[in-house]
């Protein structure tokens, strides 16, 4: 049975009423009195520091009212803090515990991510994450993956990689033999061999029959706007159309059926974030497409100074706003991981009210939290956790918003 993941009051709610002078540094240093060093983090250790040696009364303040709201937010959120914490997109219990299992045996939190998507790449996780999936306008499947070590604030990626199924394993490859981020297409394949990848046919059955589907019924639907032949009919080739038609944006090819990536976050028990995503991206998609999932900031986000994010659902339009990134900032500002994931969804929803995605966030405390935008048919997010505080990999579900 899926839990449910309640949402907390907002943060300023849980702040003690204000009073002036030096009761409220008072008050703040009693509230950080007991917490153990490794839940404060860094600028909540510091800000104890400073308020032991009277130095900078505002600036300790500041940072202490800081350091309260993060506290709140793990506290708060329904659910309870604690490090190692793995957590990921979708119901993907597997990818869960193997990213889980692998830091008991003393992986690292890169090693967990990698693993952990790398097991949705062998699972085929609803159809969405690697081979045998989204078929392209030719049939065939290519993948793309990211993974970011949030120490050194490197990211090895492949896009629109072809032929090779473990394309976490080819972007883990990227960081350790490479001086580059991200590989593309073909010569993404080509490296992915000399590192001793298979080279194997991505195609099954299954993406067969969904592209012989597809081009049955006109190949309908699909990405194409402003063409000759009108790409709302037929099928191509199509040719530019001289007046472009301003055309509204349509939800009907990106919904959760089609939409699955699996985004991860891994922040060990020093707070060491790593995050990664694996997808085969949109289905029908025009060769060529690179969605969101490899790029970083956009797909997903880790910096050990503050937290990890990650991302999925329609990449055409999310990627346009760098949600993880952004959801990182905010938790760097002290922002509840729940909240910051509302923000960045409000953000987008702004521009495109129906667009469909989700977004997963950790702060370096283990609280987290996810969000989703509301549409028809999606109206609920399910994402998995694990920390030491359960005795196994945690559904959780967040109502859209
Ligand atoms: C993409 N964002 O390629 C990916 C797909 C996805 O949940 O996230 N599905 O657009």
């Amino acid at each position: 049975m899926p839990g449910h993941f309640r949402k907390p009051p907002p943060a300023g709610n849980r702040l003690p009423p204000p009073r002036p002078g030096a009761g409220r540094m008072h008050r703040l240093s009693s509230l950080l009195r007991g917490v153990p060093a490794a839940r404060m983090g860094r600028s909540a250790a510091m800000a104890a520091a400073a308020a032991g040696s009277g130095g900078g009364r505002r600036a300790v303040v500041a940072q202490l009212l800081l350091v309260v709201l993060q506290l709140a937010g793990s506290c708060g959120a329904g659910t309870t803090a604690a490090l190692p914490v793995v957590i990921n997109t979708w119901a993907f219990r597997k990818a869960t515990e193997t990213a889980w299992r692998v830091l008991q045996l003393g992986g690292s939190e890169l090693d967990a991510v990698e693993k952990g998507c790398g097991q949705c790449e062998i699972d085929q996780c609803d159809g969405s994450v690697g081979y045998g999936g989204s078929p392209d306008e030719s049939g065939e499947t290519t993948l793309d993956a990211m993974i970011m070590d949030g120490n050194t604030m490197e990211v090895g990626a492949v896009a629109d990689l072809r032929r090779v199924k473990n394309a976490i394993g080819v972007a883990r490859k990227v960081i350790e033999h490479t001086k580059h981020t991200l590989l593309v297409g073909e010569s993404a394949s080509l490296f992915a061999v000399r590192m001793g990848f298979p080279y194997e046919d991505l195609t099954t059955p299954k993406s067969l029959s969904m592209y012989s589907k597809w081009l049955n019924q006109s190949c309908q639907p699909n990405y194409w706007k402003n063409v000759v032949p009108d790409s709302s009919k037929s099928c191509g080739p199509y040719k530019r159309l001289e007046k472009a038609i301003c055309e509204k944006w349509t939800i009907s090819l990106r919904n959760v059926h089609n939409h699955d990536t699996i985004g991860m976050v891994v922040i060990g028990g020093n707070g060491t974030v790593a995050s990664g995503t694996s997808t085969n991206g949109g289905v029908h998609k025009i060769p060529g497409r690179v969605g969101d999932s490899p790029i970083a900031g956009a797909g997903s986000y880790a910096d050990s100074t503050a937290g990890g994010a990650a991302a999925t659902g329609d990449g055409d339009i999310m990627m346009r706003f760098l949600p993880s990134y952004q959801a990182v900032e905010y938790m760097r500002m002290g922002m509840d991981p729940t909240v910051a994931c509302q923000k960045v969804i409000s953000r987008i929803q702004k521009y495109v009210p129906e667009f469909f995605g989700a977004v997963i966030c950790a702060n370096t405390t283990g609280s987290y939290g996810a969000a989703c935008n509301k549409i028809p048919g999606f109206t609920q997010f399910h994402f998995m956790v694990y920390n030491p505080l359960l005795s196994q990999a945690a559904e959780q579900v967040v109502d859209c918003v």
